[in-house]
């Protein structure tokens, strides 16, 4: 058979195309933590938007449950340079979280419950990009990985994927979080091999 044999739509991607430069494919699923899992009760839960003139929207857990549910399917990409494909999410987009949220704010500052803190352009969690997952493959997100619920932005690297999600602070003035004070790229998209400041 011809190697130049015409493709046709909707054929797979090869597995090759999907890995960024200097990543490797890993199947089991590593667990990246600066510290100590928090335990976060349901009961207590909250999560918050506050916009840049300190007006704030909160959701409680039943709250945050019964908002649009999604489920993206996704490859993730950890600047320890193991990528994951085809991992399976259920959630709520950003998109739905910030639908009545009126905002010029260009960045914005996420805090998890641990105090981890990560920032990210505003535009880069809207338009389908962005979720607050609660689920992973078809079972509640294990604490270790986040739960009960995580940031999930699979264009950029994992780090921005910030576990126990707590809060989103939207800001005219972009600021760095735990990594990106630590040395990390401020943006870090995996395809252009942003790991660290200067890349
Ligand atoms: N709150 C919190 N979120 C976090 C981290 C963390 O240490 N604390 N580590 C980040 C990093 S560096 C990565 S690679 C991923 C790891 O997610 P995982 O442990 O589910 O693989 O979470 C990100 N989110
Ligand atoms: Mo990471």
């Amino acid at each position: 058979m011809s190697v130049f044999s015409p493709g046709f739509q909707g054929r797979p991607r090869p597995k090759s195309d999907r890995l960024p430069p200097g990543q490797y494919l890993t199947e089991d699923f590593p667990v990246l933590s600066t510290g100590p899992t928090p335990t976060v009760d349901l009961n207590r839960w909250q999560f918050s938007v506050t916009d840049e003139s300190g007006r704030q929207y909160s959701w409680s857990w039943p709250q945050f449950m019964s908002l649009p549910q999604s489920r993206p399917h996704v490859d993730i990409h950890c600047v320890t340079r193991w990528s994951k494909l085809d991992t399976d999410w259920q959630g709520v987009s950003l998109d739905d979280l910030l639908e009545n949220v009126d905002t010029q704010a260009e960045y914005a500052m996420i805090t998890s419950y641990g105090g981890y803190t990560t920032n990210l352009p505003l535009e880069d969690l809207t338009d389908g990009k962005a979720w607050i997952v609660h689920t992973f493959d078809g079972q509640d997100l294990h604490p270790e990985h986040g739960g009960p619920a995580r940031l999930l932005v699979p264009h950029l690297y994992f780090w921005k994927s910030a576990k126990w999600v707590k809060s989103i602070r939207l800001l005219d003035q972009d600021e760095p979080g735990f990594w990106e004070a630590a040395g990390y790229h401020s943006y870090g998209d995996p395809w252009r091999e942003q790991r660290y400041q200067g890349d």
